[in-house]
Order: C-alpha cells, then structure tokens, then sequence
C-alpha cells in the first residue's frame, strides 16, 4: 500500500514517462509544477495558452520552455478544446486542468466529436494525506458528479476502486459511504444509499471492495469513535474510500482538510479514456504534483 505523497512521486518515477496537456498553463503554480515534474522525470509536456504570459511566469521561475511544447491560445474554452485534442489524437497520454474552470475544461473532455468519453461515468477523486491519519484517503466526489443517484454511486465506488487499485496499491479497499449519522434513517436519503450501497456489496453486486455504511466521519475515521458508537462494522475506523453524498460536503471536506488542516492532495478525473489531472485553480504546485504523479501510477 502507498501510504503518502512521497512513497507516491517515488512510484511513479519508476513509470514510463508521460506526455501531459495542459489547458490554460498560463499560471505560477501550474508551471511550477511543470518545472518540478520535468526535473523528476515523471513527464513532459504540451502547454496550451497565453504565450506572453508563460513565458514571462517560465523567466520568473527559471523554466526552460525548450524542454516543452508550446500553443498559443488565450481563450480558455478553445485552450481547453486543443489540449483535449492533443490526447484525443494521440500527441499527449494525459490532460491537466490550467487556470480554467472545472465546468469550461470538463465540458470539452464530455464534448461528443473529440473528447475523451468512454462510456462509463466521469468521476472526481481527491487523494488526501492527514497529518493524523496513517494512509492516504481517497474522497469522491468533490469536484464533478453534482448530486449522484444511486446507480452514479455505485459508478463513484467502481472508479474509487481503479484508483485505490493503480495508485494506492490497495488490492481490497473500503469504503465508507459517508452521512450525518451511522444509523438509517428514511428522511435522509443517504442514509438510505449507503445501506443499499452496503446490501449490494454484500450481494456481490459492487465487487473489489468492502463497503459498510452509514458512517459518520468519526466512526469511518477513528476506531475509538466506532467503538464508542458500538459500531461493529469492518469499515470503520480503517475506511479507504470516502464516498460523499452530494459535491457540496466533498468539496469542503477536501478544502477544510487542507486549509485548516495542512493536508496534501491531489486531484484527477477517472473514468475518461486518460486520467485528467484535475486540481482546484488555487491549490498549491505540490498538490498539482502529487496529482500528476497520481495520474501517471493511473495510466
Ligand atoms: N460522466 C460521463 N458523462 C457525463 C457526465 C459524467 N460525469 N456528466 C455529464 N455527462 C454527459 C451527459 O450524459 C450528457 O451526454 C453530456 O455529458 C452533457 O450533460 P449535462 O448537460 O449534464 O452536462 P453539462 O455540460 O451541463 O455539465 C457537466 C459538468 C461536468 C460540467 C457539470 O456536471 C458540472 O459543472 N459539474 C461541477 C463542476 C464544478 O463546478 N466543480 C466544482 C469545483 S472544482
């Protein structure tokens, strides 16, 4: 098992290198990034946007653009549309998200002429590393599926699981289906997804993991807290996937995590023919590296 950020870099540089497309890598973090991956032999890169502006952060940084290639493209939709080309035609083996937003660059990966669907649901995952917790965790999904019905959840679980599997090392993960409470209660509808969830597992109907719920943040986290609660659950207290129920609690939960709580991350898109590195615009180049070394251990 892969237990933090630097077991994870240390993986995916004994990988095959990639070519990543950037879409709208006009941005300090994002080319810091770029500098740091190059210098780790993890991958190259085609970098699509705003050329003044690269190359004036790239001299600001001391980043050798011979080592890239470069696209002039100011507009971020269009900067977008050329980079999901790039991967969609075979020139790059993966894309990451510049300064654009999620919705701008995830419209032309959805985009039914060149993008990058393969018929399964696209899904966000964040990778956490907690100072107080002994492994990575993966939470889904903060960053895409809005408000996932049944049948989306169980699709979340079924590309958590590729993830936990490629990245993670983690043949059998578990999964904690997240909700206020660790009991069923019919007014909320989660609680009733996670005991359905938790039922089709059983069943064999969700395979390649274990999933027990509903749990509380507490009980998935802590042994002590299940315990107190008098949960006998083999999820708890040892979860590995964290299935939120609907974008809003994931997208704090990753958020809360590393602005209170100085966690690592990172951030891709499973699902699409080619992992996405897909990272919040403001995250810091180490979370824009640990996710593309993510999405190399992936491809
Ligand atoms: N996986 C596969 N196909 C999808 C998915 C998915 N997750 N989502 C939509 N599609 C397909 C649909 O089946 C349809 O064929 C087509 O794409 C368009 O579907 P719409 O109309 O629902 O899609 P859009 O373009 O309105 O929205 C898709 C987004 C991913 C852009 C949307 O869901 C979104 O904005 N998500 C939230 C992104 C965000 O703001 N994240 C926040 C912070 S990082």
């Amino acid at each position: 098992m892969i237990r933090n950020f630097e077991e994870l870099r240390k993986a995916a540089i004994e990988c095959e290198q990639k070519i990543i497309a950037v879409a709208a890598a006009a941005d300090i973090e994002v080319l810091e990034a770029v500098k740091e991956s190059l210098e780790l032999g993890i991958a190259d890169f085609i970098l699509v946007g705003n050329e003044n502006e690269i190359k004036e952060i790239a001299n600001e940084i001391e980043l050798d653009l011979n080592k890239v290639v470069l696209k002039n493209e100011e507009n971020d939709a269009l900067a977008s549309e050329i980079a999901v080309k790039e991967v969609s035609s075979g020139n790059a083996h993966l894309l990451m998200k510049g300064l654009v937003s999620t919705s701008v660059i995830l419209r032309a990966v959805l985009n039914k002429e060149y993008g990058l669907r393969t018929g399964k649901l696209l899904s966000h995952l964040a990778i956490l590393e907690a100072k107080k917790y002994n492994r990575l965790i993966l939470m889904t999904d903060g960053g895409m599926n809005i408000n996932p019905d049944l049948e989306q959840k169980v699709k979340l679980i079924d590309n958590a699981v590729e993830v936990a599997n490629k990245v993670l090392n983690i043949d059998l993960p578990k999964v904690a289906p997240l909700c206020a409470v660790e009991k069923v209660n019919p007014s909320m509808q989660a609680t009733l997804d996670a005991a359905t969830l938790t039922v089709m597992n059983q069943r064999g109907q969700i395979k390649g993991c274990i999933i027990d719920g509903p749990l509380n943040l507490n009980g998935a986290v802590s042994q002590k807290a299940a315990d107190m609660m008098g949960l006998d659950n083999p999820v708890a207290g040892d979860a590995d996937i964290y299935l939120v129920p609907y974008i809003e609690v994931g997208n704090v939960m990753y958020k809360t995590m590393v602005y209170f709580g100085d966690a690592r991350c990172a951030g891709i898109v499973a699902g699409a023919k080619v992992p996405i590195v897909l990272t919040s615009r403001a995250d810091s180049h180490d979370a824009k590296v640990n996710s593309i070394a993510s999405a190399v251990l992936m491809a």
